[in-house]
């Protein structure tokens, strides 16, 4: 029996240091002891085993067309310490803007005239962020100068679980500029809208 408990061991601490994806796993208790058994798969490329389901499943569906505010002109009220407006439409989740004072107003200009039905706020999908609600309403434009409302004011739940992002969907609108305005947001430390990226579809 020893020997066996010291084979056990030994291969979870094998599987352990090359970090081996596991396919399936027997748990086995002895009297003061659990051991995990992994058994590693055949494979010659990076998997994820069915034990371990991948989290981005979970994440909120985003269109799959172009996302047409990436990189545009943004204009935006005050900001909070170094979270400027320019990180709400970089590509990165990792960047974010927050305001400073409410409400919040964030206007992209898309540069041309499109046809847009969603505008998603995506904050960072990691856990450390934690639950928030955020009020959000969406308007478009076709000058820059007269903006007509497509959302109303309504909260947003945003969750890691989900990706940390909301997606607002609405009839089909021809727009130059989007302005995305906040009222709220339930889990700012220091009082300000929060967005990492606002993309438009
Ligand atoms: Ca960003």
């Amino acid at each position: 029996m020893k020997r066996t408990f010291c084979l056990m061991a030994a291969l979870v601490c094998a599987l352990t240091l090359f970090s081996v994806p596991a396919l399936c796993e027997e748990v086995i208790e002895t009297e003061d002891t659990i051991f995990t058994i992994v058994t590693a798969p055949e494979q010659t490329a990076a998997q994820r085993p069915p034990c371990f389901p991948d989290p981005t499943a979970e994440y909120i569906p985003l269109p799959d067309t172009e996302n047409i505010a990436q990189g545009k002109p943004v204009l935006s009220g005050a900001h909070t310490d170094v979270y400027v407006s320019s990180n709400v439409n970089d590509g990165k989740t990792d960047t974010y803007w927050e305001s400073k004072g409410w409400p919040a107003e964030m206007t992209i200009d898309l540069q041309g005239s499109f046809t847009v039905s969603t505008v998603a706020v995506c904050l960072n999908p990691s856990s450390i962020w934690e639950p928030r609600i955020q009020e959000i309403a969406v308007q478009v434009s076709t000058d820059g100068e007269n903006f007509v409302q497509v959302t109303p004011p309504e909260k947003y739940q945003f969750d890691a679980a989900f990706g940390n992002r909301i997606r607002i969907d609405f009839s089909p609108v021809e727009a130059a500029w989007v302005k995305v305005i906040f009222t709220l947001n339930s889990s700012s430390r220091t009082g300000g809208a929060q967005a990492a990226e606002i993309c438009v579809y």
